[in-house]
């Protein structure tokens, strides 16, 4: 690591040392921390009072059993997480990840860096993540309720519309949102909006499921049009077949992009005509079924088994929308030596760190994850405002809120770069522009 400032390597030295064998975790504080550097030289209050301190610890760590039942008859069970990070600015907020991948590790550095993203929403949203290693593949649509039931069972002691609200992630969608409202309902015996993601007939907000991907591509379009280009025309590159990444193709096909590939966990499509968006949503959403099956589909697309060769498809657009660290620096250095001018993360977190200062050091224009992929958590806010009025807002307007959102990021994340002489380096502008949020809230409440 490496830290010009002694009290940030003080502080990085502790967290290393407190969460042991939780390397997801370290990546994603010493990210934060090295961009608090010039911010610390101008204000050593944040210093004083003791706030970055708190800010790396979590408010609240929940940990629980999961029993479910399986399909032939057999108990099983699997451990569920909910880390409540910090609610300085709102009540908790953030999704829920069911994947075998899950431990403490993965849901720390998803709520820490929640709590960041949330706050460059302006929008008044604490940061949490949950989740379950319970794996969803080839699991009956009963076996998934049952699993969801018994997760809500115990998650529903510690949520509620203004103490914590959850939200889908990796293996949770509206499915598995719909499983867990109904069982949160029946527990509180109340029809509050406890959860976001939730379906058009029972509270859900028009645009939530498009959001994240959608949302990236504002964001990105943003960015390129501030260097003076646009979409429009250019061969992109996305990773992933989920939520994030079928409505980030969607969008970029809108704005005139080529869309050439799709991956999932085993491998990826290459479709050199520009993916069929019906063809993948119907694989996808409605027969659930692996990305492999694209290719027999489409006459000239090819399937390649192994996930990472994505990123040596040439394009001038990468849009990595999978999970962490799929983009390594021998990928990254592959999408540099191809000529690609842009990379917009949709996933949490999905360039390494030495990924990132390649990214940094060339001239690719590189949007981070907390701001690029905020799209879903904001319209997951509205969703909450909606509740709230009990009302629900048109799909234009909810749209036209979310790209308003996604340039406000954009600008505020670009301006705090520049004001810290970073100019052009939204690591930096983005995780300085939604840590002074949350920590002028915090020092506002003294020592708590
Ligand atoms: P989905 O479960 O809908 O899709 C996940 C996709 O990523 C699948 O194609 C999956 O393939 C692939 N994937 C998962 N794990 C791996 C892995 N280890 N290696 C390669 N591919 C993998 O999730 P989402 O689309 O919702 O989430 C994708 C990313 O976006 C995550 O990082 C999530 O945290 C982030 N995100 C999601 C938001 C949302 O609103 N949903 C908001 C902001 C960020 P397979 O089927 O093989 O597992
Ligand atoms: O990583 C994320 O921002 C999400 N998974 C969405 C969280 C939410 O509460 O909508």
């Amino acid at each position: 690591m490496s830290f010009k400032n002694s009290y940030l390597a003080s502080v990085m030295e502790a967290v290393v040392a407190r969460n042991p064998h939780e390397p997801e975790f370290h990546q994603a504080v010493s990210e934060v921390l090295e961009s608090l550097e010039p911010i610390l030289e101008r204000k050593p209050a944040y210093q004083e009072s003791g706030v970055i301190e708190m800010l790396v610890e979590p408010e609240r760590i929940i940990k629980f059993r999961v029993p479910w039942v399986d399909d032939s008859g057999k108990v099983r069970v699997n451990r569920g997480y909910r880390v409540q990070f910090n609610s300085a600015i709102g009540p908790y907020k953030g999704g829920l990840r069911f994947h075998p991948s899950v431990y403490e590790g993965i849901i720390k550095f998803l709520g820490f860096e929640q709590v960041f993203k949330n706050s460059l929403t302006g929008l008044p949203i604490g940061g949490a993540k949950g989740g379950s290693d319970f794996d969803p593949k080839g699991k009956s649509n009963a076996e998934i309720m049952r699993f969801c039931q018994s997760f809500m069972t115990e998650l529903a002691k510690h949520i509620g519309a203004n103490t914590d609200v959850p939200a889908g992630d990796i293996g949770v969608g509206s499915r598995e949102v719909g499983y867990m409202f109904g069982q949160y309902k029946r527990l509180s015996n109340e029809y509050t909006g406890a959860l976001t993601g939730k379906g058009l007939n029972y509270g859900g907000s028009l645009v939530r499921t498009e959001a994240t991907g959608y949302g990236l591509c504002y964001f990105v379009e943003e960015m390129l049009k501030d260097n003076s280009t646009s979409m429009e025309g250019k061969t992109v590159v996305v990773s992933g077949s989920g939520n994030v990444a079928i409505y980030a193709t969607e969008k970029a096909i809108e704005l005139g992009a080529k869309v050439v590939t799709a991956s999932d966990s085993n491998g990826y499509v290459y479709d050199p005509d520009g993916i069929d968006l019906a063809l993948l949503k119907k694989i996808k959403l409605q027969e659930r079924k692996r990305i492999k099956e694209y290719a027999k589909e489409r006459p000239n697309a090819v399937y390649a088994e192994g996930c990472s060769g994505v990123w040596g498809v040439p394009c001038e657009i990468a849009l990595p929308c999978a999970t962490q660290n799929e983009i390594d620096a021998e990928s990254a250095k592959k999408l540099i030596e191809n000529g690609c001018i842009a990379v917009g993360e949709g996933a949490n977190m999905p360039s390494t760190k030495e990924a990132v200062k390649l990214f940094l050091e060339s001239d690719i224009m590189f949007a981070p994850a907390k701001a690029a992929n905020a799209g879903g958590v904001s319209i997951s806010a509205l969703e909450m405002s909606q509740n709230s009025q009990r009302y629900n807002w048109s799909f234009e307007k909810v749209d036209h809120m979310l790209q308003k959102i996604m340039v406000d990021i954009y600008k505020k994340s670009s301006e705090a770069a520049k004001e810290y002489g970073y100019e052009g380096n939204l690591v930096v502008g983005a995780n300085i522009a939604g840590f002074i949020k949350v920590a002028d809230t915090m020092m506002a409440y003294g020592v708590v």
